[in-house]
């Protein structure tokens, strides 16, 4: 554990949340969303409120468990206080599981306060309210007691940093649909969104119980599909893999990754193992229906996936990622186990499922009628 304090966070914020643009403005209330998130894939937390608020200050609300207020031992101070103003102690405690937090990958509160002009934490917890607030990451005064409540939960508000970043103004857009994709990947959860910075106010509400089934309709929406949507979902080895796919009449692929409902732009390892597999299968059904004779060259991979719209999205325990912005998965066991998968649900599902195999090999058809033209 790095024990540094929040004012190495302040001098080199490029260090911990990739640059102080917009972007990385943006990336404050994803990592703040994030551990709320966490909190309901951990089963406790079904509601997520984030608001925009006129002075620019983001507010967080969750109905989880609280953040721990007891006393953290190795800190001797309340766990809360840890988790806001040491660095690297946001994913340190709770322990086991998929517990990664996004925007930051998993960096933690304390990035987010250091970069605040002012945060404050409200917890609901054993028929208590507490609060803390921090300015500039310095603690303003002890946990405190303010009150009774009749639930648990946790609510955060901050103000980004003017002496930090070059622009503070949220943009809606971004965050609204990053929160939809959130929506999407936890089907359990609810997610409203309020931006109290116009009148009268916008508000939004993303619920997604059909999860990556309805995103892979949503992407094909005003498109004309070939085929049902196809979808699994198994564990092997620990890792979770969970895939939704369809074919549309059009000649591009759409494949979004996820590693722990993080969006990997990179690709990696997870999508490597779905294409290669998928390539493989739906060679070996062509050969098998005739529609690839002895002596025809393979499908390619681009013309296997030709129409294709694919949501490939796993959970593993202890994720790695690589590249230019950190956003490519790169565990091998991650491509070992979304290619098994691949393999048997794939088959299970066109060997009952003919017309879509046949859909779908009519897509590589096309693609490799127009490839080997040009060839
Ligand atoms: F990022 C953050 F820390 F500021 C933050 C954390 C912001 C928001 C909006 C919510 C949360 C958060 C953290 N919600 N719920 C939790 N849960 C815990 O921290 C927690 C609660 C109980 C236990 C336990 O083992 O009993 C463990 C954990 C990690």
């Amino acid at each position: 554990q790095i024990l540094e304090g929040l004012e190495a966070v302040r001098k080199r914020p490029g260090m911990y949340i990739g640059s102080t643009s917009t972007r990385g403005l943006h990336h404050l209330v994803y990592e703040i969303v994030d551990n709320a998130v966490d909190e309901a894939l951990a089963g406790y937390c079904t509601e997520i409120e984030v608001t925009i608020n006129k002075d620019n200050s983001i507010k967080v609300i969750d109905n989880g468990r609280g953040i721990p207020v007891g006393i953290n031992h190795k800190a001797g101070l309340p766990a809360v206080e840890v988790v806001f103003t040491i660095l690297h102690a946001g994913g340190k405690f709770g322990g086991g599981g998929y517990k990664v937090s996004g925007g930051l990958h998993g960096v933690g509160a304390s990035v987010v306060n250091a970069l605040s002009e002012w945060l404050e934490v409200t917890i609901h917890q054993n028929g208590k309210m507490y609060r803390q607030r921090y300015e500039r990451g310095k603690v303003m005064y002890p946990l405190k007691e303010i009150g009774e409540t009749d639930h648990t939960g946790t609510e955060v508000v901050f103000l980004p940093d003017k002496e930090i970043f070059e622009k503070t103004r949220f943009k809606a857009d971004s965050i609204q649909s990053r929160l939809h994709e959130t929506a999407y990947l936890n089907p359990g959860l609810t997610i409203h969104f309020t931006d109290n910075r116009i009148e009268p106010a916008a508000e939004a509400t993303y619920h997604e119980p059909d999860g990556i089934k309805a995103y892979v309709k949503d992407l094909n929406t005003g498109k004309e599909p070939v085929q049902d949507i196809v979808y699994y979902k198994k564990s092997e080895d620990g890792i979770e893999v969970e895939v939704a796919f369809q074919y549309v009449n059009e000649f591009e692929e759409n494949i979004l990754g996820f590693c722990n409902n993080i969006y990997t732009q990179e690709g990696g390892t997870h999508i490597t193992g779905f294409k290669t597999k998928f390539t493989m299968v739906m060679n070996q059904y062509a050969r098998e229906l005739g529609i690839l004779k002895e002596k025809d060259q393979n499908f390619t991979g681009v013309d296997v996936r030709n129409g294709m719209t694919a949501i490939v999205a796993v959970k593993h325990p202890a994720p790695r990622f690589e590249g230019q912005t950190k956003t490519k998965l790169d565990n091998p066991d991650a491509g070992t186990v979304v290619s098994s998968v691949t393999n048997d649900e794939i088959q299970l599902y066109f060997d009952k499922h003919l017309d879509d195999l046949k859909a779908v090999l009519a897509c590589a058809e096309k693609s490799a009628k127009i490839r080997r033209a040009e060839e």
